[in-house]
C-alpha cells in the first residue's frame, strides 16, 4: 500500500467528480507564465465585455473569445461566431499555449486528441456569478469541455442532467483544471457568486477558460 502523506491537501492523480468528469489540481500552474500575457494580447483586440441575454439580462461575468468561433449572447440568442460582432472581425488566433494545455488536460483525463476550436474567456470580479445552464450550442457532444481556473478561489456548482437535481459544490482554485465529458457533458452547472479573497498574481478577479470543440 502507497504512504499517503497529505491525503487531504494534493494528489497527483485525476479526481473524479463524475463518470466523466475529472479535477486536474494545478495541472494549469505551469503554464501560467505563458498564459496570462497571451490573455492581455488577446483582450487588446478583443475585449471583456458583458453580454446581453436573449431575456435582456446583462451578464455579470465578462466574456471574450479566442480561436476559430466564439461564443456570444445577444437578444437574437446564443451562438457561436467566426466574427467577433464587436470588432467585425474574426475572434483572436488561439495561442499555441492554450492548445497545448487544452490538449494535455483532456488527454491526461483520458481524452485522446482533442482539438478545440473555441476558447471562451469568463472574467469574473466579485459578485459575479454564473446561474445553472447547460452547455448545448456545440455541434457535437462527443467532444470534452477542457476549463481552466485563474485567480481567485470560485465555488463551482455540478447539477445533474435535470434542472431540479441537488447540485454538488466543488471549490476550484488557481491552475486548476477541469475536464468534462461523457455522460456529464449535458449535466446542468454553474458558479457561485465570487467572493472578494484578492489573489496574489490576479489581483481582485477570477479568469476561466473553457476549451470546447464548437463545429
Ligand atoms: C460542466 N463556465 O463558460 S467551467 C461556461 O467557471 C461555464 O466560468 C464556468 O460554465 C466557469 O459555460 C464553469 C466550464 C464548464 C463548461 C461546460 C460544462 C463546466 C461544465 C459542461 C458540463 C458540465
Ligand atoms: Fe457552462
Amino acid at each position: 500500500m502507497t504512504l499517503e502523506l497529505f491525503p487531504l491537501e494534493h494528489s497527483d492523480e485525476p479526481e473524479a467528480i463524475g463518470p466523466g468528469s475529472f479535477v486536474l489540481r494545478g495541472f494549469a500552474l505551469p503554464y501560467v507564465d505563458e498564459i496570462l500575457p497571451a490573455v492581455a494580447a488577446l483582450e487588446r483586440c478583443s475585449g471583456f465585455r458583458n453580454m446581453i441575454t436573449p431575456g435582456g439580462f446583462t451578464m455579470s461575468v465578462a466574456m471574450t473569445n479566442c480561436g476559430q468561433f466564439g461564443w456570444t449572447t445577444d437578444r437574437r440568442g446564443y451562438r457561436y461566431t467566426q466574427i467577433d460582432p464587436d470588432t467585425g472581425q474574426p475572434w483572436p488566433l488561439m495561442p499555441i499555449a492554450f492548445m497545448r494545455l487544452a490538449q494535455a488536460a483532456a488527454s491526461a483525463a483520458g481524452f485522446a486528441d482533442f482539438v478545440a476550436d473555441a476558447c471562451l474567456l469568463n472574467r469574473y470580479l466579485p459578485g459575479s456569478r454564473l446561474s445553472l445552464h447547460q452547455d448545448k450550442n456545440e455541434r457535437d457532444f462527443a467532444a470534452p469541455i477542457v476549463s481552466v481556473s485563474l485567480g481567485m478561489p470560485a465555488v463551482f456548482l455540478f447539477g445533474g442532467l435535470d434542472r431540479t437535481d441537488k447540485p454538488a459544490r466543488i471549490p476550484l482554485m488557481h491552475g486548476d483544471v477541469v475536464v468534462w465529458g461523457g455522460v456529464d457533458r449535458l449535466r446542468y452547472h454553474g458558479v457561485m457568486p465570487l467572493k472578494e479573497k484578492p489573489h496574489s498574481l490576479l489581483g481582485s478577479q477570477r479568469l476561466n477558460l473553457t476549451f470546447r470543440k464548437a463545429d
